[in-house]
């Protein structure tokens, strides 16, 4: 075995160990305090937070990391009127947590550094119980400090995390200062570059949860994949040292069951689900479910379904489906913010319906909760990523281990949702040496976790297409449970009528999944349609598109580039760019362009063609 798989086979066992420290599940539902609001903020270019004005050693980043590292800005108390302090978060400005920085203030726009945020809060803990704090995501690198001792570090732009804080809280007054370092570097996932706004700051919201000594720390209650008439999973409780009991109801279906832990806090179980309705789009049942241990209580919604392949077909409760998707990102295009509350879930979702969509692709990382919850009320089927995009430093045991715990981090906290039936561990990663190594330990990974939806990459597709013969030449195919690839002819790769002069060559035994294609256009600018950047250009590609990729017999769904046009620094043709990446079919203002009502044509005839009964 070398050296870079031992390294790895090191790091997955440790994060083993920190998974299991880890989220609360179904934090979304747990009963909590909102810190949601104005908080103050000091912009902090130069680290200054970190070393008072006298210490003039360049900024080590590895010192903060360290729970001991003392940083100057943890809100000193001023006791005489000459001491010096060169900061003072009563004085400064006010900032909205959640939201992205560079939305709020016009300076901010294009900033990457650190920005130091304060707020305060009483919270009355009841003896023995745990309290922690919560954060939906902050972009990139988060240092937490309560009442001036560090709580914890979390790096990873869009997933979940919390500290128990309980140590340091109080009942009046506690401090909380927050760094947040949205910086690109190479060992970060992403790294250096995107096609996405750098959004920094505490982008979802902050709460405190509230837990009893012994507390469920995570669930997983789906169909058995080997047995779908039964219910399959596991409860984990924190803290327990010896058996518990635990129950799991689900009153509509007349479920309610209870076992007995190990002396581990675990409990296995398998029930049968006869008289579950499955989850289907067209009918997206959701069941209530308590899950209740001594006296921690979570509620839940839980849809039930199965989903697999077989041969090229995908199957939805073993009924064979046609992918009629959209990819979108995590934007509200009308206030140039990243989205985060559930109305800008309805907004992005609602349009996906108008265009009669049953899945989303949620690129290029994780999204905020709301989506897979509101996608599973809605019947929207989703796929879900990591950012592990464009390069990566793969030879780097710490990108690999960012990779590594965003991913786990999604799938632990997504993985009782029915909407969700794709985990994609990467987006267009050219095939280096190193990086099949890297996707396949991420596959493991997904697979570990939760093995009853598929493992996917977004692919590129071989470049040059010599006698206009298309293939997916990356190894990584092979892994795949849904061979999925971004391809750009008629935009990046010939003009549109080059759709019509190539052949595609892929196996036969796997579904196929366009995860990208698409152009850009203006809305509102008009042209003939070889007018590069005119709607009619770009309705003109989709036209084409769509009639080649009905030749391919294996393909099974779609989701092209983009729902709505998004802001990228990378994008800069003035007067048609400005900023934005111009491959919506609906514009920052919410329009539609002429393309969307040719996918959405196409999406009304494979709904008719896909079409089945639902009897269970
Ligand atoms: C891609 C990327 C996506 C870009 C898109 C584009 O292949 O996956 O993030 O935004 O192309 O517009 O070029």
């Amino acid at each position: 075995m070398n050296k870079v798989a031992l390294l790895f086979i090191a790091i997955s066992i440790f994060g083993q160990v920190l998974a299991q420290n880890g989220l609360l599940h179904n934090a979304y539902n747990r009963p909590s305090a909102s810190l949601n609001g104005n908080w103050k903020f000091v912009v902090d270019p130069y680290e200054t937070g970190y070393r008072n004005h006298r210490n003039w050693a360049p900024f080590d980043q590895a010192k903060s990391t360290k729970n001991s590292a003392k940083p100057y800005y943890t809100d000193k108390v001023i006791k005489e009127r000459w001491d010096r302090v060169e900061y003072n978060f009563n004085n400064s400005d006010e900032i909205k947590v959640p939201g992205d920085w560079n939305s709020q203030d016009r300076m901010l726009l294009y900033y990457e550094g650190s920005i130091w945020y304060r707020t305060t809060f009483d919270y009355d803990l009841k003896d023995k119980n745990r309290l922690f704090l919560y954060f939906g995501a902050a972009n990139y690198q988060t240092d937490v400090y309560v009442n001036g001792q560090k709580a914890g570090q979390h790096s990873g732009g869009f997933d979940p995390f919390n500290f128990d804080i309980t140590a340091f809280v109080k009942p009046k007054n506690n401090s909380l200062v927050v760094r947040v370092d949205n910086r690109r570097e190479k060992d970060r996932v992403p790294n250096y570059t995107t096609d996405w706004w750098n959004y920094g700051g505490i982008t979802r919201g902050v709460k405190l949860m509230e837990v009893p000594p012994v507390y469920i720390q995570d669930y997983f209650i789906q169909l058995d994949k080997n047995s779908p008439g039964q219910i399959k999973g596991y409860v984990q409780l924190r803290n327990a040292t010896s058996k518990r009991k635990v129950n799991i109801a689900i009153p509509e279906a007349g479920i309610n069951e209870t076992i007995t832990t190990d002396d581990n806090g675990r409990a296995s179980f398998i029930f049968s689900a006869k008289k579950i309705k499955k989850w289907y789009p067209e009918r997206p049942k959701l069941y209530n479910v308590t899950v209740s241990a001594g006296t921690d209580l979570l509620h839940d919604q839980i849809g039930f379904r199965t989903i697999e392949t077989k041969g090229a077909d995908i199957l939805l409760n073993g009924k064979s489906i046609f992918l009629r998707g959209i990819s979108l990102h995590e934007e509200n295009p009308k206030s140039m913010s990243r989205a985060h509350s559930m109305d800008d879930a309805q907004m992005l979702m609602g349009w996906a319906k108008e265009l009669n969509c049953n899945f989303i692709r949620l690129a290029h990382y994780p999204h905020n909760e709301n989506m897979p919850r509101l996608a599973d009320e809605m019947g929207l089927l989703l796929w879900e990523e990591i950012p592990v995009y464009w390069g990566i430093d793969y030879e780097n045991p710490a990108a690999f281990n960012q990779a590594k715990s965003q991913l786990e981090t999604l799938v632990h906290r997504d993985k009782n949702r029915a909407s969700v039936i794709v985990w994609s561990v990467a987006n267009e990663t050219p095939d280096v040496p190193s990086r099949l190594a890297f996707l396949r330990q991420l596959k493991d990974i997904a697979t570990g976790i939760d093995n009853t939806r598929f493992v996917s990459a977004a692919l590129e597709r071989d470049e040059k297409d010599i006698q206009n013969v298309v293939k997916i030449p990356d190894p990584f195919a092979g892994d795949v449970d849904m061979l999925s690839c971004n391809e750009y002819i008629g935009w990046y790769s010939g003009l549109p009528d080059k759709c019509d002069k190539v052949t595609w060559q892929l196996p036969s035994d796997k579904p196929f999944f366009v995860s990208e294609f698409g152009g850009g256009a203006l809305y509102n600018h008009h042209g003939d349609s070889l007018t590069r950047w005119t709607e009619e250009y770009q309705a003109y590609l989709y036209r084409e598109q769509i009639k080649m990729l009905k030749k391919i017999p294996t393909l099974r769904g779609m989701t092209p580039w983009i729902l709505a046009d998004f802001r990228s620094p990378r994008r800069n043709l003035p007067i048609i760019q400005d900023g934005w990446n111009r491959k919506g079919l609906i514009s920052d203002n919410g329009f539609k362009k002429q393309a969307f009502y040719i996918l959405k044509a196409f999406y009304d005839e494979m709904e008719k063609r896909y079409s089945y009964k639902i009897n269970d």
